[in-house]
């Protein structure tokens, strides 16, 4: 499981039906939209420019090293030609997998694969009402009682497709349980927790599986849309996953998008406190990722392409706290500063006097100097006084990696 470590840095994909309404992928429950009211985006799903080459290239240029893909989200829609049911792109005017091209796709670019799978599935018929459910509680679902041991066969039997049809699976990421929260409660003994992590591991051996299944922590937590203060997760590996607007799906209307430099600090926090990110985009109903996600990406992957040394591979660096603004991320022998705010003229980093035998800038190798007070210099006496294990470096008053 180490391939996640040193990654650091993923996409999570989340596509479906509610791509076309454009307004969240919680539509259906929001709204309480009924099963024919949101038949509309099954009948007119046809990504037509779907090219899931072009996303693991945009991927692959961001830096990101693995996907993980809704293969089903909360509305029941399959993005795989399951056998279990006809709720699935191959019966939608698109008529074809999604799945295996883009695992393909993905794959091709030496990426790492990650299934997300949702436990929640407001398209069953078995599939107990609940207060997430659109359909809530009502005459018609107390007079014809759901068997949710009907819905969990259905559950194992998909799952059991998807790591049998598509090759090594890396990662698999169920969503969620909410066991104990009112009417139709759902957690491990709905879902027979146990038997299908059992499954999964049987099916893919090498497989990491995430931590919403009522089952503990899992091989790897999950916080989201938070930035985990670290050294929280008792040694289990993490990843946050964050949204670049503030919603999964594609959100037309969404104004509230995150700018690329702060997307890049969110990174280099997440990796400073040993941590990955998986990093979100919802690509549309005609299956492209947007201007606004692509925009991101691409300046993501400009400042990757000079300091991704300083996130892949590397971790926390323990016993190390960096002066404010700034994160210290460590990789073998080589200790990554990164500069939030820029300071003027110089940068004081405690504790290491003496355990530091070379530092440069990683942006162009150009060297860094330590300040040695000169005792002679006026200007030097505002400097003394430092504690002695504190090492200073001279910086340019001009960030200079900036035109
Ligand atoms: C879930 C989904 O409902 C959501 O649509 C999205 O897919 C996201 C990645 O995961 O949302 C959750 C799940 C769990 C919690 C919060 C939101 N939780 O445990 O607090």
């Amino acid at each position: 499981m180490s391939w996640f470590t040193e990654a650091r840095f993923g996409l999570f994909l989340h596509w479906g039906l509610y791509s076309l309404a454009a307004r969240h992928e919680w539509v259906k429950s929001y709204e309480r939209l009924d099963d024919e009211h949101y038949d509309r985006y099954f009948r007119h799903f046809d990504p037509d420019l779907y090219d899931p080459e072009a996303w693991a290239e945009e991927a692959a240029n961001a830096g990101m090293r693995y996907v993980v893909v809704t293969t089903k989200h909360h509305e029941g829609f399959c993005l795989w030609d399951s056998a279990l049911t006809d709720y699935k792109a191959t019966r939608t005017p698109y008529g074809r997998d999604l799945l295996a091209p883009l695992v393909e796709a993905f794959r091709r670019r030496g990426m790492r694969i990650g299934f997300y799978h949702s436990l929640l599935d407001w398209h069953h018929p078995e599939f107990p009402v609940d207060l997430y459910h659109p359909q809530r509680d009502d005459e018609e679902t107390r007079a014809a009682p759901r068997d949710v041991r009907k819905y969990a066969d259905y559950l194992h039997g998909q799952v059991r497709e998807l790591l049998t049809g598509y090759g090594p699976v890396d990662l698999m990421w169920f969503d969620f349980s909410y066991p104990g929260r009112g009417l139709g409660a759902k957690g491990r003994d709905e879902w027979r927790s146990r038997e299908l992590f059992d499954l999964v591991k049987e099916l893919q051996p090498g497989i990491m599986i995430n931590n919403r299944l009522d089952l503990g922590s899992g091989d790897f937590t999950t916080p989201e849309q938070v930035m985990p203060q670290g050294g929280t997760t008792g040694g289990v590996p993490w990843e946050s996953c964050q949204t670049l607007n503030g919603s999964w799906g594609h959100d037309r209307d969404n104004l509230d998008w995150k700018p690329a430099d702060l997307l890049i600090r969110m990174l280099v926090d997440n990796v400073s406190k040993g941590g990955n990110m998986l990093l979100n985009v919802g690509p549309d109903g005609r299956g492209r990722f947007g201007p606004r996600a692509v925009g991101r990406l691409r300046e993501i992957g400009d400042w990757m392409s000079l300091h991704s040394r300083s996130i892949h591979g590397a971790g926390a660096a323990p016993g190390l706290t960096p002066p404010p603004d700034c994160r210290y991320t460590l990789r073998g022998d080589r200790l990554y500063l990164h500069l939030f705010a820029w300071p003027l003229k110089h940068v004081h980093l405690d504790g290491l006097a003496g355990r530091v035998e070379y530092a440069q800038f990683l942006h162009d190798a150009s060297e860094v100097q330590p300040l040695r007070v000169d005792p002679a210099q006026p200007g030097h006496l505002y400097l003394r006084g430092l504690p002695e294990d504190t090492l200073t470096l001279q910086l340019p008053v001009t960030r200079p990696d900036v035109a």
